[in-house]
């Protein structure tokens, strides 16, 4: 390599002029006049997008003397079409939140004591360095005793990895094995990718595992809710909110869900309704699927699922006697048992039907792809392997199994972590078993937490180190693939306040006390900054940037093109190049090429499994505390079934203890109610925190992540929360 990786580096980002702050010219919104009130200083419009959960809708954010006074939705954002949801309006409060971390904190008492000295960032990225250096030494200079945490949501997750890359660690660990792992790998062993369910032209959706109504409250699900003549098909252990707005809503036995979906194939294959075009032209593997089938018959899927036979067959007719009716890739049907297998079932079920790259089917993602933020990939020499390296069929190294590799780290095999780096994570609430996370940190000499508020995690941490809020801050263009793809920005309403610093600017701070093997520091790997890079992200799209910086999203008006696949234009991404039903790939696996069903765990008398689910005004654990969403719901509550409730003698606002079967109970109020199956157990996620700073969910309610027992599952590695047994008393 002839020029300097630096240099290089410079290359990639020269010639980009600082892009200033643009309010937007002309009052498009009347909020203030029509309040009767006349603001007494300057009114700017700043464009940017939400960042309290992974849709990013975009808005104008309102400021007014320098002060935010709300967001409102920008309605040509067609993707959120003029809507925020509550917690998207109550995210402008969250700048001026006093419990917020405002300063780099050192820890000075125990672990989770909650003592701490403020620092200035030098002192806190000096005391990092010098205790992680030492531990590496200890590990013989080997950097992959630092295990790196992010998840979803900013960009700066990129410089965050681009970090442990050239800090030396393989040991990465992001958010999609506690979500969405097994889903995709599961669709992408089918269909070559993971398609998005077109629902707005879909007239019959089977929503299964997926409570859109709480968790996608974006437009489509309102057109979808919102249009008469669609049927919607509800299989969920609860009564959610989307069972409400469904046509008829299933109770499904959870973890079942594989066992309906072959009896919609062993209905729809036996009585000769398959798309027989789409199968032949399409797909491979049929005739093992069909011969597969024969044995999983409605009466038999009505013992497994609760589901009766009669109801199995006449929606499996009604589905594929219906053009466009659609099977949802819903995420949390399942996290039982082989969760890939049973995704890979219900993607069958639409391919059957031809229900994918046509209207109102399963539509492969477009996308607008964006020039990256360069670096040269430089690896530190002494690696290893990843610790779980050799627990899960399809790991995915950026994103790492976060179960199996805790598992890995408590027993040291193959090796010790000493530390972690934490960025935008709380897995201290979000990987299940909570005391295990805890033992884990016991043995750690170093944890370091990124975080905008004091969450369990940055309790437990020895530095925290305190970013900009999403509205204090620039974040780079962020493409959203979809039906309709979008590129989306975040530019800062107002300064940060306090002693605050954005996500690339931590990375670059900390990246400067650590050398690689030349002795050079690391933060020179990070050149420029983040509205620099804007503009080479965008350099294929000449006004795109200016588009940006005004309304705050880009489109170049392109859209998934339904029929490419079928036409031969585009190709999908499995082995043979078509729609996979038999996997010669898993096969040679020593994986099941079909999807095979194991019947579920039985549960004992006066046991309960215990259910996660989203809450509609809350996301994860982030926004419980948030105190203009706090008020709807000061705690949680355990939901209980009616019958279930009266055999325990448990009334509603009774307090119980739950236990688990591995040591883990809560004690929480109970909400007895018809909207649950008497042998499940659900409260909502985000409560009965640790942190003391997080002063309104301190101690109120119970957290998941103390009751759900650590599973996972070895195809994908993820996450199997719902396989959580656990017995209840009252207290
Ligand atoms: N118990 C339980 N666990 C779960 C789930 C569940 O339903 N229940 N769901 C799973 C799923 S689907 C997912 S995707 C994951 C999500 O898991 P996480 O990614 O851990 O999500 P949150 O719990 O919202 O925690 C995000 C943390 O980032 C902080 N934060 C917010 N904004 C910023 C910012 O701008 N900068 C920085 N540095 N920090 C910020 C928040 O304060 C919070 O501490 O959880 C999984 N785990
Ligand atoms: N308001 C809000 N919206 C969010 C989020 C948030 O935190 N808050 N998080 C975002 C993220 S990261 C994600 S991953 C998505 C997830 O959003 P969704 O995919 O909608 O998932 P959940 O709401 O977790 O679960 C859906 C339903 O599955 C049901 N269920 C449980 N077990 C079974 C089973 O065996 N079979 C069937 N058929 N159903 C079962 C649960 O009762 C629950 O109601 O939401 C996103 N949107
Ligand atoms: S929190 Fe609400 S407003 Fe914000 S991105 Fe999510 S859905 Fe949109
Ligand atoms: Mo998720």
């Amino acid at each position: 390599m002839s020029i300097s990786r630096r240099n290089f580096l410079k290359g990639s980002v020269a010639g980009i002029g600082c892009l200033g702050l643009v309010p937007v010219a002309g009052m498009r919104f009347a909020g203030w006049a029509e309040a009767g009130k006349q603001p007494s200083g300057v009114l700017n419009y700043v464009a940017s997008s939400c960042a309290i959960c992974t849709n990013k809708c975009v808005f104008r954010g309102q400021v007014v003397d320098g002060v935010i006074r709300r967001l409102e939705p920008e309605p040509e954002f067609t993707k959120a079409r003029g809507m925020m949801c509550a917690r998207g309006n109550a995210g402008a409060a969250t700048p001026y939140d006093p419990d917020r971390v405002k300063y780099p904190l050192i820890r000075t008492g125990k672990r989770g004591e909650g003592k701490w000295k403020k620092a200035t960032w030098d002192e806190a990225y000096a005391y990092i360095a010098e205790k992680t250096n030492k531990v590496v030494a200890e590990e013989g200079g080997h950097r992959s005793c630092i295990g790196f945490v992010s998840s979803e949501g900013t960009y700066h997750e990129h410089y965050w990895n681009q970090f442990r890359e050239i800090f030396g660690s393989p040991n990465s660990l992001r958010h999609p094995t506690l979500c969405l792992s097994s889903n995709i790998r599961g669709n992408m062993s089918v269909f070559g990718t993971y398609p998005w369910a077109d629902v707005k032209n879909s007239p019959y959706i089977i929503l299964a595992g997926a409570d859109r109504a709480e968790s996608f409250f974006t437009p489509d699900t309102m057109d979808m809710f919102g249009d008469p003549r669609k049927t919607i098909i509800c299989l969920d252990p609860r009564f959610t909110r989307t069972a409400a707005k469904a046509t008829r809503w299933y109770p499904i036995k959870p973890g079942t869900d594989m066992a309906f979906a072959l009896a919609m194939m062993h209905v729809i294959i036996g009585e000769n309704r398959y798309d027989k075009e789409f199968v032949s032209n399409h797909c491979v593997g049929f005739d093992e699927l069909a011969q597969h089938v024969r044995q999983y018959t409605p009466r038999w899927a009505e013992q497994e699922t609760e589901i009766p036979a009669a109801e199995i067959e006449k929606i499996a007719r009604d589905f594929a006697s219906t053009p466009g009716a659609v099977y949802y890739p819903g995420r949390r049907s399942g996290w039982q048992g082989e969760d890939v297998q049973m995704r890979r079932a219900v993607a069958m079920v639409n391919a059957i039907c031809g229900s994918f790259d046509r209207p109102g089917g399963l539509i492969p993602n477009a996308s607008i792809p964006l020039r990256n933020y360069f670096y040269e990939p430089a690896w530190y020499d002494l690696t290893r392997p990843r610790l779980e390296a050799d627990d899960v069929t399809f790991l995915n190294p950026r994103d790492g199994s976060w179960i199996a590799w805790r598992e890995r780290a408590l027993r040291a095999d193959p090796y010790a972590i000493r530390g972690l780096f934490i960025y935008k994570q709380n897995v201290v609430d979000s990987v299940p078993d909570r005391s295990k996370t805890l033992e884990l940190f016991d043995k750690l000499d170093i944890i370091v937490s990124i975080d905008t508020y004091m969450s369990d995690t940055a309790w437990h941490a020895d530095v925290v180190l305190p970013e900009s809020n999403y509205l204090e801050r620039f974040d780079p263009p962020y493409s959203l693939a979809g039906i309709v793809p979008y590129v989306v920005i975040r530019q800062p309403l107002i300064k940060p306040l306090y002693d605050t610093k954005p996500g690339f600017d931590i990375i670059k701070g900390l990246a400067g006390y650590f050398a690689d093997e030349d002795g050079d520091f690391l933060n020179e790997y990070f050149e420029g900054d983040v509205e620099s890079h804007a503009s080479n992200f965008m350099a294929d799209y000449p006004g795109g940037l200016e588009m940006l910086k005004e309304k705050g999203f880009f489109t170049d008006g392109r859209k998934a093109e339904i029929g490419a696949y079928r036409s031969g234009k585009s190709a999908i991404n499995t082995p043979s190049g078509k729609v996979e039903f038999y996997s010669e790939d898993f096969a040679g696996r020593g994986l099941d090429p079909l999807p095979t069903y194991k019947p579920v765990e039985e549960i004992p008398e006066n046991r309960f499994r215990f259910l996660v689910g989203r809450h509609a005004i809350h996301t994860h654990s982030m926004t419980a505390a948030f105190p203009e969403l706090n008020w709807h719901m000061p705690e949680n509550s355990v939901w209980i079934n009616t019958r279930s409730a009266k055999k325990l003698g448990i009334k509603s606002g009774d307090t119980v203890q739950m236990k688990n079967r591995t040591g883990g109970e809560v004690k929480i109020k109970a909400r007895v109610t018809e909207a649950i199956r008497p042998d499940c157990v659900f409260y909502a996620h985000g409560y009965g925190s640790l942190s003391k700073a997080k002063r309104l969910v301190h101690g109120k309610g119970a957290a998941q992540a103390a009751i759900l027992e650590s599973h996972f599952e070895s195809i994908s590695g993820n996450a199997l929360m719902h396989e959580t047994i656990v017995e209840i008393r009252r207290v």
